[in-house]
């Protein structure tokens, strides 16, 4: 069954929520550029296609007059909403309070409308290098405790997130989808476990037209990511027009990891066509194809339940 899902964006402004949402757009269409962004006036609609869900994300500019308009016209906005994304910026302090207490705002609409809507918060821009930091991470958990504290009616799913880090943008999302399906997650931590276990760098499944539907990696930084997607998006067009089963070839990596090879398959489920792409090192492939068989069984039977 096909459906339609409304994924409100909310924060500050300047949470960078938009960002998010640009790096999200520019790993499935590779056509856009990165933008200078500019604060978003009232309310961005970003579309997303995925399986049998349509995802409309509601990017809510979040400056002040944008945050009264909403306020003020809630059931508007704010009406048959699926997912809540909050973005706090976890390097302005400063404005914890305002963020929590527009947060509050929205929570006590959905609250008084009896919705129940579940929630995904995410500490942003938690850089990298902030990883260590030990006030941002005292930040984090003081309001990760308040937050819980205040709401305990509510469903609430805790991450922390920055354009650095692909990943984690990639785990907002399939912890966005996992709400509304939980075998998403599963095929998360499927890929996640294989990776272990492969010891390779990257693991991602497509769909038929190349879109995403779920990855993992090692260690990889945004521009390499953006190269690799591109590669192997050439390959895997390739590969559907040549009616082949499989590529597999050395990637010329240009990062301190040398040398990559490079293995795609294809593969169909109920004559729906996927792609499997893993990225590796040479000396891993004895390993990697010996256990390649029961990844793509497991694969299978999660990607089966997905359609
Ligand atoms: N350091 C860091 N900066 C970020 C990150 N994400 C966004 N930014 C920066 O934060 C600023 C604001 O980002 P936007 O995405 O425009 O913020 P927004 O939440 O959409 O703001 P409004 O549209 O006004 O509501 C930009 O200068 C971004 O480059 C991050 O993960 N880390
Ligand atoms: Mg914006």
């Amino acid at each position: 069954m096909e459906s339609l899902l409304k994924i409100i964006v909310s924060g500050l402004d300047n949470a960078g929520k938009t960002s998010i949402l640009t790096a999200l757009d520019k790993k499935y269409d590779f056509e856009k550029d990165i933008v200078q962004l500019k604060p978003t006036i009232r309310v961005e609609y970003h579309k997303m296609n995925f399986l049998r869900n349509n995802c409309i994300y509601w990017d809510m500019g979040g400056q002040e007059a944008y945050r009264e308009i909403y306020v003020n016209f809630q059931d508007v906005y704010f009406d048959s909403t699926d997912l809540l994304i909050y973005v706090i910026d976890i390097q302005d302090p400063e404005r914890f309070d305002d963020s929590l207490g527009y947060l509050n705002s929205i929570l006590t609409f959905f609250s008084e409308s009896k919705m129940e809507v579940p929630i995904i918060i995410t500490f942003h821009k938690f850089d990298p290098e902030l990883k260590a930091n030990e006030e941002i991470l005292a930040n984090i958990e003081e309001l990760r405790e308040k937050i819980l504290d205040e709401y305990s009616e509510f469903n609430i799913l805790f991450q922390q997130s920055s354009i650095y880090d692909i990943i984690s943008i990639v785990q907002l999302v399939s912890y966005g989808l996992s709400v509304f399906d939980k075998k998403f997650f599963e095929l998360s931590e499927l890929l996640e476990y294989y990776i272990d276990l492969f010891k390779n760098q990257a693991l991602i499944i497509f769909d038929h037209n190349g879109i995403i539907i779920s990855e993992y990696y090692n260690d990889i930084k945004p521009d390499v990511y953006i190269e690799l997607i591109e590669s192997i998006k050439e390959h895997l067009f390739l590969l559907k027009r040549m009616e082949e089963e499989k590529y597999e070839g050395n990637f010329d990596f240009t990062s301190s990891e040398g040398m990559l090879f490079s293995y795609l398959l294809k593969f169909s489920i109920k004559s729906e066509t996927f792609f499997v792409s893993a990225l590796l090192k040479a000396d891993q492939k004895t390993n990697f194809f010996e256990k390649f068989p029961n990844f793509l069984d497991d694969m299978k039977k999660i990607l089966s339940q997905l359609m």
